[in-house]
């Protein structure tokens, strides 16, 4: 039988509807808010938060249809056996600041002409001011084979990209006895670029702290010309992998995968007519992805690639004054990292304040972006940088040495601070610990 809710939408912009049972027609409900903030991760959590202790109760509609909210750098651990996948998440409904509203529901379809978006399940949503806060969408359909492969239970395929196959990891590592471990970089935009490498170099100390190194031909496959997108980070790497006996294949992408016969095929970007096969014992795969569809779908509100268009610098929509967007679903050109959201969380709190007082954008956003690359159980890189690729460090040490604090902090200090300041709107990134630290105050 169909419900049909008849819909009473007050001046006030509250609600009401009336179920009734029996027809096929239905009503949908129309929910209004002075800012909607599509997607409950990293970036439209602190955002959030921030924008509803100023604007007070009821203001913020937060538009999200996950239960759990991840803490996604973590995965990387979760590959290694160093924490566990319930380490990882918290009940979304503890995360959400209490003064907004949770809609459990996602976007359908963005209008920003009318300054509105269509849920799911059918509801409406107005909105004054809108943050796309969506993250990226994980392609793992797009290499033929793969998802067959990532269905074999104890198989030799894992990922850590995904709160689904981030157990296969370490599953995989400890059945692994003698062949070819591969790790993949795919030929797209990725969030976290440092992460495929961070779980070769776990794997490559796990193999020798289990005596199975000798039998293990530890190979990185890199769709990228380079091993990192720093040359002070890059230069680094190269010495860790040549001093491990680490094989990397630059250029080489995954094509697909025979999950029956424990082969992948790759190919060399830069002549697409040579492709190779290669067995594999185990094979980490970091899959491509992109823009969100429904961005995707919007011509007026994303670039060609699908991302939302917001100026680099402000972050607020090209077009659409009212429109920003935060971390890993912008088309600002910075990496794509936790760390960057955590500096431009201010940005954009601070310029969708100034937009709704009547005034400029006048806050600007550096490009910043961090990578913890972890090289193994006990050391770790802090690479730091700007849009311009340049680092920028917060420690007044050479952050690219291999370190035991960097790890530490990776390990212990970063969890918190994610939960308890970044979530609750109380971390903008270590920008001012910069200054303090480099005696720039
Ligand atoms: P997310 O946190 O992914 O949140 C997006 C939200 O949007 C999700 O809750 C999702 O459910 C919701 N959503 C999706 N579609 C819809 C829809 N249609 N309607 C409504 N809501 C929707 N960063 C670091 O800084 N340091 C690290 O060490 C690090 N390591 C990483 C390791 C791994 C393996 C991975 C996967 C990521 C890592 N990152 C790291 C990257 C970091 O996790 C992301 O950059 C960050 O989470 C981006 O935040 P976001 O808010 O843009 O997206
Ligand atoms: C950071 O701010 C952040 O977001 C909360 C991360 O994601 C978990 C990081 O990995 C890093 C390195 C930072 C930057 C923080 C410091 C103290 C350098």
């Amino acid at each position: 039988m169909n419900a049909v809710r008849i819909q009473v939408v007050l001046r006030s912009g509250v609600h009401n509807s009336i179920r009734a049972f029996g027809t096929t027609s239905v009503t949908n409900d129309i929910h209004r808010c002075k800012v909607l903030v599509v997607g409950g991760g990293a970036g439209g959590c602190s955002v959030a938060a921030k924008l509803s202790s100023k604007l007070g109760q009821g203001k913020v509609i937060i538009l999200e249809p996950s239960e759990r909210h991840y803490y996604q750098p973590m995965f990387t651990l979760i590959g290694g056996g160093i924490k566990s996948l319930e380490d990882s998440f918290r009940p979304m409904s503890k995360v959400l600041p209490a003064l907004a509203k949770w809609l459990k529901d996602s976007a359908a379809k963005f209008e920003p002409e009318k300054n509105t978006v269509l849920t799911a399940n059918g509801d409406k949503i107005e909105y004054e001011f809108l943050l796309v806060a969506m993250g990226l969408q994980l392609n793992y359909d797009k290499i033929p084979g793969l998802v067959d492969a990532l269905a074999i239970p104890k198989g030799k395929v894992c990922s850590n990209y995904s709160p689904k196959y981030v157990n296969r990891t370490f599953e995989a590592l400890k059945a692994f006895r003698t062949g070819n471990a591969i790790f993949t970089f795919p030929n797209s935009p990725v969030k976290c670029p440092g992460a495929p490498q961070k779980i070769l170099y776990i794997a490559e100390h796990y193999m020798r702290k289990s005596k199975k190194r000798q039998n293990a031909n530890m190979v990185y496959n890199t769709s990228l010309p380079v091993l990192f997108g720093v040359k002070h980070y890059a230069d680094a790497l190269w010495k860790v992998v040549e001093g491990r006996n680490i094989k990397v294949n630059l250029r080489t992408t995954l094509v697909e995968v025979y999950p029956e016969r424990n082969q992948a095929l790759f190919q060399n970007l830069d002549k697409p007519e040579e492709t190779f096969t290669t067995d594999y014992e185990f094979l980490h795969v970091t899959p491509p992805m992109s823009a969100p569809d429904v961005l995707k779908s919007c011509e007026p509100l994303v670039t060609e690639t699908g991302f939302v268009d917001v100026n680099k610098d402000t972050l607020q929509h090209v077009r659409f004054e009212n429109v920003f967007a935060i971390g890993d679903c912008s088309a600002s050109p910075n990496s794509k990292t936790a760390a960057s959201v955590a500096a431009q969380s201010q940005v954009v709190y601070k310029n969708m304040v100034s937009v709704m007082n009547g005034h400029k954008p006048t806050r600007v956003f550096d490009g910043y972006a961090s990578c913890p690359l972890v090289t193994g159980y006990n050391s770790c890189i802090l690479a730091e940088f700007d849009y311009n690729l340049n680092p920028l460090e917060t420690f007044p040490v050479d952050q690219s040495k291999e370190r035991y604090s960097m790890f530490l902090m990776k390990k212990d200090v970063m969890p918190p601070l994610y939960w308890h300041l970044l979530l609750n709107g109380l971390w903008n990134g270590p920008g001012l610990a910069r200054k303090l630290m480099h005696f720039k105050l």
